[in-house]
């Protein structure tokens, strides 16, 4: 077939913009994969990144209450109480996963206001410090968790009924948005069997652990 010098640089034009245009969209897929794996490894590395700046705080925490600055004073250590419970329970998760040393596991209660999480310690104890973890299996913060409350009193709170802020003593609380971590101090004098720990909002409760560090108030006597 014999053509035109003109009809053959038309042609050779249509198929060099063909060729560009394929060779454009082969790179633009590589380009968006590469994101999207470079996106992907950015998350990961950052989830890890705030795992491990949480477990330095912790570690932290627990060698700073070890440190016995006052050899009169009982050491502080952490109490693991044998029995939780809370106001409702949602999706089966009870107050126990709490304790379960597991922050892959959550207790979880319906969506109310000032929903609350409580553990017998069996015994009354002077608290010291307590640390909630309110990280979800992402490794990133509970969002749920806000106005943090944490305090101790000697009469059992009633699952199902709502809990007033001066239903208890309190140790200490956190405004806003209570973060990955949220460590509260109590005052010296803080002193009781029941460990609460209660949100200042309507919302789900569901958190990953509770660490309470404190010593017997008959070992100080
Ligand atoms: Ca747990």
């Amino acid at each position: 077939m014999f053509l035109g010098t003109g009809k053959r640089w038309i042609i050779l034009g249509v198929i060099a913009g063909i060729v560009v245009a394929v060779v454009a969209m082969v790179l633009a897929c590589v380009a968006i994969t590469m994101f999207a794996a470079n996106e992907s490894d950015d998350k990961i590395d950052d989830q890890n990144k705030r795992l491990d700046e949480y477990l330095k705080r912790i570690q932290l925490v627990e060698q700073q209450l070890n440190i016995r600055g006052d050899t009169e004073k009982p050491e502080v250590s952490e109490i693991k109480p044998l029995d939780a419970f809370q106001i409702s329970v949602r999706d089966a998760k009870p107050a126990d996963l709490a304790l379960d040393g597991n922050d892959d596991t959550h207790m979880y209660t319906e969506k109310q206001a000032n929903p609350w999480w409580c553990a017998d310690m069996q015994d009354i104890y002077y608290i010291k410090r307590v640390i909630i973890i309110n990280i979800n299996l992402n490794g990133e913060p509970q969002t749920r968790a806000n106005y943090l409350r944490v305090g101790v009193t000697n009469t059992r709170p009633v699952v199902g009924e709502n809990l007033a802020l001066d239903a208890y003593t309190l140790c200490g609380y956190k405004p806003g948005l209570m973060g990955l971590v949220g460590i509260v101090n109590c005052p010296d004098d803080v002193s009781g069997q029941y460990l609460i720990v209660q949100f200042g909002t309507n919302n789900y409760m569901n958190i990953a652990e509770v660490k309470i560090y404190g010593y017997k108030i008959k070992d100080k006597l």
